[in-house]
């Protein structure tokens, strides 16, 4: 079975375009391609990469840091930790990516002329600080880095020195929290500092400024900020950290992250924060960004669906694992590998929990509100399991070991097993599945409903507990990411047949 990555119906696209844990999008383009990037934190491999022919389909071709010699994330990394907020950039015939890893390495630049792969080595830019790196070039060649705060520093890309002082160029509205997020581009007579501005949480805004030169004056748009939907009852919240892009007429487009809580209040979202898109008018030499919104009309140009749509069981059968599947601070391939049981994803403990920084783990976001996974597992050789995590704090999991499933919920410092069955020999299938709350009567409704069991042999589901979603939420949890369905080792060598994912909604 097959399922559309984006749904369409007749001449209107839905948001989010990317979604689930996909936020601080970066996207260029480069002749008829788009590419976009997205922040990955304490997951490897790191920077997820996606292609597309229309800014609304779009494939992850990749993870742009997929090699330890790119991503080191040690194992003290904190969950939210890590990589930090892409730029990606097609400049001079090659492929640019800024990132900071926040856990050690600072910003880091790479390059490539594929970018499907391989990225380079990094390029460290020891002299730049902040997070929120954007890379741009003026005509003179110069190459102008800008950070959250907004300061700005020339350097060198080919080396990573820093070439003179930094400046601080404009921090947004006086008063305002977190400028961040800085993109700079020349659109016509000027130069463009796209921020976001106010947090990354309900008071998220994108605001502007123009000057003559990258390095300024800039003066602030008059009618910043340019988005914002802090302080209404809008289903779309959280909105910022956008990106510009022409589409392929030569219209403007913005993407940018934000989240869907869900339930009564303060509303919790589940998903992270994720990538939507949304058009862009100039007016005067400002942009007007046009409304955004779960349903809105198609752009005016073909929309190019692509033929790779995900699919709904990954059986295990290729050696190396699809892009969609991460791992916690890495992956080693002796602890996780599809070679050791052809056909099966062998995952070796390394005597953590899923309370550890180290646990084995291989995971794929949740990206939709309603959702089934299940897994077949063979735990002959070691206890594992198939869990839904927001970081090591707060998740809940099915763990077999031989002759029995428990459930065990993780809620900050409280830890409960909340069911326990006796199985049957041999292999078992354990399910777990979110259905978002539909009608909220109650101020007080949670936004989900996560619902774990295991099925019998002719396929019939045994529920062991339902569990409140909240407390797998981004308001619960705090941090930047959202939800990952995992298959997880606790001890000894545990074999998974097959895993599925399945979208119960649109
Ligand atoms: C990112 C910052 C932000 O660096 O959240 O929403 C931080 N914006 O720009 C982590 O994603």
């Amino acid at each position: 079975m097959r399922v559309s990555s984006v749904p369409e119906t007749g001449n209107t696209i839905t948001n989010p375009v990317i979604p689930g844990f996909h936020p601080d999008p970066s996207v260029c383009r480069a002749g008829d391609d788009y590419y976009l990037a997205c922040s990955s934190f304490e997951y490897f491999p790191g920077v997820p990469l996606f292609h597309s022919r229309d800014l609304v389909h779009w494939t992850q071709i990749g993870n742009a840091l997929d090699r330890p010699s790119q991503l080191r994330l040690p194992l003290d990394t904190a969950s939210s930790g890590g990589i930090y907020a892409p730029t990606l950039r097609h400049h001079d015939g090659r492929f640019w990516l800024i990132v900071t890893n926040v856990s050690g390495d600072g910003n880091l630049l790479f390059t490539a002329t594929d970018p499907a792969g391989p990225w380079s080595d990094p390029i460290r830019l020891s002299g730049v600080h902040g997070i929120d790196p954007d890379i741009a070039w003026d005509d003179d060649g110069n190459c102008w880095c800008t950070t959250a705060g907004v300061g700005q520093i020339r350097i060198d890309p080919d080396t990573g020195e820093t070439l003179g002082p930094s400046r601080r160029l404009w921090s947004g509205a006086p008063g305002a929290k977190a400028p961040e997020a800085p993109h700079l581009y020349r659109i016509g007579d000027y130069w463009y500092l796209l921020i976001a501005e106010g947090g990354t949480e309900r008071g998220h805004s994108v605001s502007i400024a123009r000057g003559r030169t990258p390095t300024g004056p800039f003066e602030p748009c008059p009618a910043n900020p340019i988005l914002t939907h802090r302080s209404t009852d809008h289903p779309i919240q959280n909105t910022g950290h956008a990106d510009l892009v022409q589409g392929p007429d030569g219209s403007w487009w913005m993407v940018l992250l934000g989240v869907r809580p869900g339930g009564g209040t303060p509303g919790w979202h589940v998903l992270g924060r994720e990538t939507f898109l949304v058009p862009v008018d100039w007016v005067d030499g400002w942009p007007v960004v046009g409304e955004l919104s779960s349903v809105m009309p198609a752009p005016p140009w073909p929309l190019r669906p692509q033929a790779v749509a995900a699919e709904v069981r990954d059986d295990f059968d290729l050696t190396e694992l699809a892009p969609r599947w991460i791992s916690l601070r890495q992956r080693l391939p002796e602890d996780c590998t599809t070679k050791e049981r052809p056909g099966w994803l062998t995952l070796r403990a390394r005597g953590g929990s899923l309370d550890d920084a180290d646990v084995t783990f291989v995971g794929r976001r949740q990206q939709h509100r309603s959702c089934r996974v299940r897994t077949l597992v063979d735990v002959a050789d070691g206890h594992g399991g198939l869990v839904v995590r927001l970081d090591e704090r707060h998740h809940y999991a099915i763990e077999a070991s031989s002759g029995q499933v428990r459930v065990r919920a993780r809620i900050g410092p409280l830890d409960t097993v909340v069911a326990s069955r006796p199985t049957a020999p041999g292999p078992v299938v354990l399910r777990v599945e979110a259905a978002a709350v539909q009608a909220v009567n109650d101020a007080r409704t949670g936004p989900d409903f996560v619902s774990i069991g295991i099925e019998e042999s002719d396929g019939t589901f045994v529920e062991l507990a339902s569990l409140d979603g909240r407390y797998l939420s981004t308001e619960v949890a705090g941090g930047f990411t959202g939800r990952v369905f995992g298959m997880y080792a606790s001890a000894g060598s545990v074999h998974f047949d097959w895993f599925d994912y399945e979208p119960l909604e649109r």
